[in-house]
């Protein structure tokens, strides 16, 4: 298993001080730099001056780094334009196969048994029976060919089809004014979104990639497809799906990146 992370460019190592806090913290350091919120090279001496905390011990430059990248979920979800669409592109554009990525390599990939999946419903829904992938391919599709964007430096546009999530939301009848809806997926990742990012025009459960359905490195037969958050926040092989007013965390959100992580 490997776990990929951010290019460790941001680092600089510095005489004296144990830099390796900064490493432990990369993630967090990759996402508040991706935001560009601490120009440059980040050190231990920066970090102190921008914050007036002394950082000599790991627990504080934990927090410190948490504080700056939540204080900007705030920040970003403020700046959310509801209905603001994302660049799309044409059908000449779109990579296939798409770029696999996940925590760990493709080689450790377990494939979704087809005739046991379903979708389980949790949470602040009025109708929480499962549904099959029968079910759900018979759901009305729509189709957005968009910007995959990865926090580690690389993106790919793709063609993405299947149901719309505001509408399969109202089908089911979640409560369209909860705070968030939380992934569970088969290989154990989970993720999390804001009501008003679910609610988007082009945020889908993807069931198709350039009109076929989505084979299993890329998450068959369910996954989140959104236009406006990067690709950790679109989880695979999706299991169960929950309304919530709980703050729910992910995966990687609970490991440091920025829970909000809008495009
Ligand atoms: N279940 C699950 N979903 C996941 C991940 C994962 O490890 N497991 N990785 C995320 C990350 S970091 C990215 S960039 C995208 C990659 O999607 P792709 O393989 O379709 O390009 O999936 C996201 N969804
Ligand atoms: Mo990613």
């Amino acid at each position: 298993m490997s776990v990929r992370t951010p290019s460790p460019s941001i680092f600089r190592p510095k005489a004296g001080i144990d830099q390796s806090v900064l490493h432990e913290n990369r993630n967090l350091l990759a996402e508040i730099d991706r935001r560009k919120i601490l120009r440059g090279a980040v050190s231990l001496g920066a970090l102190t001056m921008l914050t007036g905390c002394d950082v000599t011990n790991r627990g504080a430059v934990q927090s410190i780094l948490k504080a700056v990248s939540s204080f900007n979920d705030g920040v970003q979800s403020l700046l959310f334009r509801p209905n603001h669409l994302a660049p799309t592109f044409s059908e000449a554009e779109v990579v296939k196969p798409p770029r696999f990525n996940a925590f760990y390599d493709i080689t450790d990939l377990k494939p979704v048994d087809r005739a046991n999946w379903k979708l389980e419903l949790a949470g602040l829904i009025e109708d929480k029976r499962p549904w099959t992938a029968q079910q759900i391919y018979a759901l009305p599709e729509q189709e957005w060919i968009v910007r995959h964007v990865c926090v580690e430096g690389w993106d790919y546009i793709g063609q993405w089809s299947g149901v719309n999530l505001r509408e399969f939301l109202t089908r089911i009848g979640a409560d369209l004014k909860a705070k968030y809806i939380m992934f569970r997926c088969a290989d154990g990742y989970s993720g999390s979104i804001d009501m008003a990012s679910a609610l988007h025009p082009q945020t889908i459960l993807a069931t198709k990639y350039a009109r076929e359905p989505i084979t299993d490195p890329f998450g068959f037969p369910l996954r989140l497809r959104t236009a406006v958050k990067l690709g950790f926040k679109n989880p695979k092989w999706i299991t169960a799906m929950e309304v919530t007013n709980t703050y729910p965390g992910g995966y990687w959100e609970d490991r440091g990146f920025n829970w909000f992580s809008g495009l």
